[in-house]
């Protein structure tokens, strides 16, 4: 083992060994210029992260010459437009904070058909005003199950059935030219056994057969499986995988088609660096790693979140700053929140999901309460000033209760029983549920259970209608709206599943599908129905009700720099219904979440924020009242300073 320092000066040497590889590479002087600078500020913490994962290898330094040479052969390809963009984001880091990002995301297929029907889609990605858009998976996968594209057999082909490289690359150029960042999912903890590398596995070439986690018997895999967590326990129980070919059982967290793949190996560190610079160099600018959680495993733990995957996903952050700087990574991982949060630092991911915050949205509004979510948020909200989150209410998976256990106990609420009570709150089995979801994944063993549903179901929409409610309709519209600004107003990247906001309701149709029937997360991920967007400019309709205020919010938020950088303070508003706020100390936010009128004391207010000088709430433009502050059922108002005197 080297000490901290030899480390260093070992470091500085290999550079000093590999720069003069760089005169065989054609580059213009600037871009060497800038190569080596990046390289000079980024290549010591590559090195040094790489030998705490591979320094025992007595192969070593091939293999950080093979990481090397990939860094500057993707950099000499990377696009002349994607040089500058690396350029002007050097010198902006901050860009992913602004008020202006707002994020959706949707599949290729069913929002559009494929590439060009995304293309023809702009305009409306331009009118809900997004800057952001996550296409979800759209690489090669196997003919039938693919896990929604999470199985992927060639990070380099798009799915035919969608387009072409060059297609998507010209998407990316399209969608930036009109401010619209392109973010792609790198799944990199495991591939489809269809993957040429799993082609060849099973062809028998040893080389790649390690590039994969394989068993010859049950011995180790009885050893892991007693501390691994089941991902999907019903639909592809266990996390090994018996293959008749090979003769060995092959390590899937996932799905019996998804290799893990064995980043124990520093070849196949090295190989999925070339795809993921690959990918930037199509024009990706955020790329989702997907289950970051799991990519190092080691006996006798659980195989998630180990030290090792926080190297794994550092070292690819440093070797991207040298190569294409603009790309930046946000974290998946659908874990415990502290887990969650060790994963965020503009030296691993700038930005991650908030599954944490997701989850007690709903929470809050099953109980109509808040106090699980502002304790949650007052001890968890808070990262690094240079990254953010993104904040959202529904995504293409299942809602997992995972919120920590400690926070409910630390205010009087047993977890395992709330996980009871939301799971049947969300299948509706509660009496007087407004919810309409359906299981994912039930474990008989340890009781957990995920919840699928489009938002608005889940909220309480296809019940409202169901039952010709028109107090339930307006009631579950509110709740999709309210849940919303929260997620545009919090200091962050909001993130709209699209088709929630024309109020998309559940497709039961999936069950139909062989290849998607044993996924119940099919029934929120229905194809876009565009003869229903058509009616968001009709205020009387149902899409029109949640299309024409969210796009308002949106407005707002894009047109008011208060709503930048991540800074909320979540406080008591004194009301155990009202979520409060304050972003930037500037603006105030409150949030009810029950059916019935509540007042917030204006005393309290004072204490956070002081409101005495007038207030006026930007969501409905008019100055707030003087005396406490009342709100209708599932009202929010966003308060900044007013210029007049209300008081
Ligand atoms: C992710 O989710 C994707 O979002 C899923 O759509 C994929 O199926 C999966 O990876 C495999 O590629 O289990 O239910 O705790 O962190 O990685 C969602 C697991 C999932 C999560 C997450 C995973």
């Amino acid at each position: 083992m080297l000490s901290p320092e030899q480390l260093t000066h070992e470091a500085g040497k290999t550079l000093r060994r590999l720069l003069p590889r760089l005169d065989s590479v054609k580059l213009k002087k600037r871009e060497r210029a800038v190569l080596v600078q990046r390289l000079e500020d980024q290549f010591p913490r590559a090195f040094a992260l790489l030998y705490a994962l591979y320094g025992d290898q007595y192969d070593f330094y091939y293999h950080v010459q093979q990481t090397f040479d990939a860094v500057v052969r993707l950099y000499q390809q990377r696009p002349a437009a994607l040089k500058e963009l690396d350029a002007q984001r050097e010198s902006d880091p901050a860009w992913f904070q602004g008020e202006r990002m707002v994020g959706g995301v949707c599949y290729v297929d069913l929002f559009a058909g494929d590439l060009q029907g995304i293309r023809d889609k702009m305009p409306y990605f331009e009118e809900l005003g997004l800057t952001y858009l996550h296409l979800m998976p759209l690489f090669a996968v196997p003919e039938g199950k693919s896990d929604g594209g999470y199985a992927v057999s060639d990070f380099r082909t798009v799915n035919p059935a969608l387009g072409t490289m060059a297609q998507l690359a010209d998407l990316a150029a399209d969608l930036r030219a009109r401010g619209i960042s392109l973010v792609l999912d790198f799944v990199f903890n495991h591939t489809s056994d269809e993957h040429v590398w799993a082609k060849k596995a099973l062809a028998g070439d040893a080389d790649y057969q390690d590039f994969y986690r394989m068993f010859p018997d049950r011995a180790l895999p009885d050893q892991y499986s007693r501390h691994l967590r089941e991902i999907f326990p019903e639909q592809s129980p266990g996390s090994f995988t018996w293959n008749a070919t090979l003769g060995k059982w092959v390590w899937t967290t996932f799905n019996h088609f998804q290799w893990d793949l064995n980043y124990a190996n520093p070849a196949v560190f090295t190989a999925m660096l070339e795809e993921m610079l690959f990918l930037a160099n199509q024009g990706v600018e955020v790329l989702r790693l997907d289950a970051v959680a799991f990519v190092w495993k080691q006996l006798g733990t659980t195989c998630e979140n180990l030290p090792q995957a926080h190297q794994i996903i550092q070292a690819y952050n440093a070797l991207v700053r040298i190569a294409a700087p603009a790309m930046i990574f946000k974290s998946e991982a659908i874990v415990h929140p502290d887990n969650v949060a060790s994963y965020i630092s503009s030296d691993e991911c700038p930005i991650s999901y908030n599954p944490t915050m997701m989850a007690l949205l709903w929470e809050a509004l099953a109980t109509r309460e808040v106090r699980l979510l502002r304790h949650s948020m007052s001890k968890r909200f808070e990262i690094a000033p240079d990254c953010a989150w993104v904040n959202y209410v529904r995504v293409h998976d299942d809602i997992g209760w995972s919120f920590a256990d400690e926070d409910a106990a630390e205010i009087g609420i047993n977890g395992f029983d709330h996980r009871q009570f939301l799971n049947q709150f969300y299948t509706g089995q509660f009496p007087g549920s407004f919810a309409t979801g359906v299981p994912f994944n039930f474990n008989p063993i340890t009781r957990d259970m995920r919840i699928c549903g489009m938002g608005a179901s889940l909220a309480g929409l296809e019940q409202g209608i169901a039952q010709e409610n028109a107090t339930y309709i307006e009631h579950a519209i509110r709740r999709v709206l309210l849940i919303h600004s929260v997620i545009l107003s919090a200091g962050g990247i909001p993130l709209i599943y699209l088709g929630d906001e024309i109020a998309t309701r559940n497709d039961y149709r999936y069950h139909d599908v062989p290849q998607k029937a044993d996924d119940n997360r099919w029934v929120h991920r229905p194809a876009f129905d565009w003869a229903r967007a058509d009616k968001r400019h009709d205020a009387s309709t149902l899409e029109g009700r949640v299309f024409q205020p969210l796009q308002r919010l949106i407005q707002i938020r894009k047109s008011n720099p208060v709503f930048a950088g991540n800074r909320t303070l979540f406080f008591d508003t004194g009301n155990a219904h009202v979520l409060g706020y304050v972003h930037n100390r500037q603006l105030l936010a409150l949030a009810n979440f029950s059916d019935f009128e509540q007042t917030v004391s204006r005393a309290v207010l004072d204490v956070y924020w002081p409101t005495a000088g007038g207030a006026v709430d930007l969501v409905t433009g008019t100055a707030l009242a003087a005396g406490d502050v009342r709100l209708q059922p599932y009202q929010f108002v966003w308060l900044v300073a007013g210029d007049t005197d209300a008081s």
